[in-house]
């Protein structure tokens, strides 16, 4: 089966917590903080395995979780850190995220690998708190969480020349004659269900990959027929081979057949509409009378696209196509599907602090605020000592001043309420 579209879940590990924890003497009632920190959660990583060619693996397993950072331990010992989870993913795989659809990456090269959602930090042990007004602080921070999203996996072949073209034109025949893929080649439409690779060994040394996609017909865009979804595969080769049923075979008009081909491709992609072409104008040996191609071959001259008469079956014009497809491609950049700013990092979190008054009340909130929370034991004075100089010291107090607040207002952070004294 092959896949070429998936979705999954992945989510990176949480961090562990920091303990409390004291040291334990005998004949010392209470010893020093000896709480260690927990570890960091393990990452996800994307990275490019050469041998695999669709995106099956991900149709029958769709989630994926890094380990999660130990807690830390008394004796000051450090929770172990939680082991990176790496996906393997064919060449030409990118990557979004599936909430926004945004990029998160675009694995062309055979070498990439890329950060795809990063693990939580570890929290800190007690011992981290301690001061030298602050000797026995019995409290300590939790793990932050792991990232954890959605993301689309999307396979865009990696080929320099891709084939379009109406079913049984002879795209399949023209890669199975010059490539050693062995595609299936029949007489009838949609032969061809998947995208085929092939490398085209050609003249002075110098080979390139072409591609062989299902054929296209007219309403594709609307998913008649098998849809244009296939032509992502062709969406990063440098060049687009159109082949013709030159003999009319089947009825239909060469110079028709390319137009409307041209405009399925206009309605998937402005970008893939403007690139490199050659036209291959295939089973000429079908055709009787010679003279009967030359109003299609002037067609393509005026529009200045260079069109090859050939014939897979009996090879004519075939090397001359593919010599003339070797040099052209010497001249054309690669095609850069994503520029620097279409990438996003996941998640910029909001480190801003909300302040609204209702009923009276001051409500503060914000991710600071939130994470100042988590770290803070209610029950312990130190600790809620602590509390309200980070308030103080995040500016808190001054916004509230600003506000308004009065002295025996009360102030609102998450659960937890208290009065507002001068
Ligand atoms: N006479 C003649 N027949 C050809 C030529 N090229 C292909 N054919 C025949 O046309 C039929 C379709 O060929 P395919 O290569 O499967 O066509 P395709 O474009 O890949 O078709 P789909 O995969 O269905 O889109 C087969 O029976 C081929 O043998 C040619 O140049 N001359
Ligand atoms: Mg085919």
């Amino acid at each position: 089966m092959f896949i070429d579209h998936a979705k999954v879940q992945i989510t990176a590990g949480n961090g562990g917590s920091g303990a409390v924890s004291f040291r334990r003497e005998a004949f010392v009632p209470e010893g020093g903080p000896d709480g260690g920190n927990g570890g960091r959660g393990g990452s996800i990583y994307a990275e490019v395995d050469t041998g695999m060619h669709t995106l099956m693996d991900f149709h029958y397993k769709r989630k994926y979780k890094a380990e999660d950072g130990a807690n830390g331990q008394r004796k000051n010992m450090h929770g172990k850190s939680g082991q990176d989870l790496t996906l393997y993913l064919p060449q030409g795989t990118v990557i979004y995220e599936k909430e926004t659809g945004k990029l998160l990456a675009d694995l062309s090269e055979a070498k990439d690998r890329k950060l795809l959602a990063k693990g939580g930090k570890g929290g800190r042990g007690n011992a981290t708190f301690k001061t030298s007004v602050r000797r026995a602080p019995d409290f300590a921070t939790p793990g932050e969480f792991g990232q954890s999203f959605e993301v689309i996996l999307e396979l865009k072949s990696i080929a320099d020349v891709g084939l379009v073209g109406f079913p049984n034109v002879g795209k399949s025949s023209l890669l199975a004659r010059i490539t050693k893929a062995k595609p299936k080649v029949a007489d009838y439409h949609f032969t061809t269900l998947y995208p085929n690779l092939g490398v085209v060994e050609e003249i002075a040394g110098k080979s390139f990959i072409m591609a062989d996609i299902p054929g296209i017909i007219e309403g594709a865009a609307d998913g008649v027929g098998l849809g244009l979804d296939f032509l992502r595969h062709v969406e990063r080769t440098r060049l687009i081979l159109h082949v013709l049923d030159v003999s009319g075979s089947e009825g239909r008009d060469p110079i028709e057949d390319y137009e409307i081909i041209e405009g399925e491709i206009e309605r998937f992609s402005d970008r893939l509409a403007e690139r490199e072409q050659v036209v291959l104008l295939n089973k000429a040996d079908l055709v009787y009378d010679r003279s009967d191609i030359q109003p299609v071959i002037d067609y393509f001259e005026a529009k200045k696209i260079p069109a090859f008469v050939t014939s897979t079956v009996t090879g004519e014009g075939i090397s001359p196509a593919m010599a003339f497809i070797t040099t052209k491609l010497d001249q054309i950049e690669p095609i850069e599907m994503f520029d620097e700013v279409d990438y996003y990092e996941p998640e910029a979190p909001d480190d801003n602090i909300y302040y609204t008054i209702e009923d009276d009340e001051y409500v503060v909130e914000g991710r600071p605020i939130d994470r100042l929370l988590r770290s803070t034991n209610f029950e312990s004075y130190s600790s809620r000592i602590r509390f309200q100089n980070r308030l103080n010291k995040m500016g808190v107090y001054d916004e509230l001043r600003q506000l308004g607040i009065q002295d025996g207002d009360t102030v609102r952070v998450a659960g937890y309420a208290f009065e507002y004294t001068e």
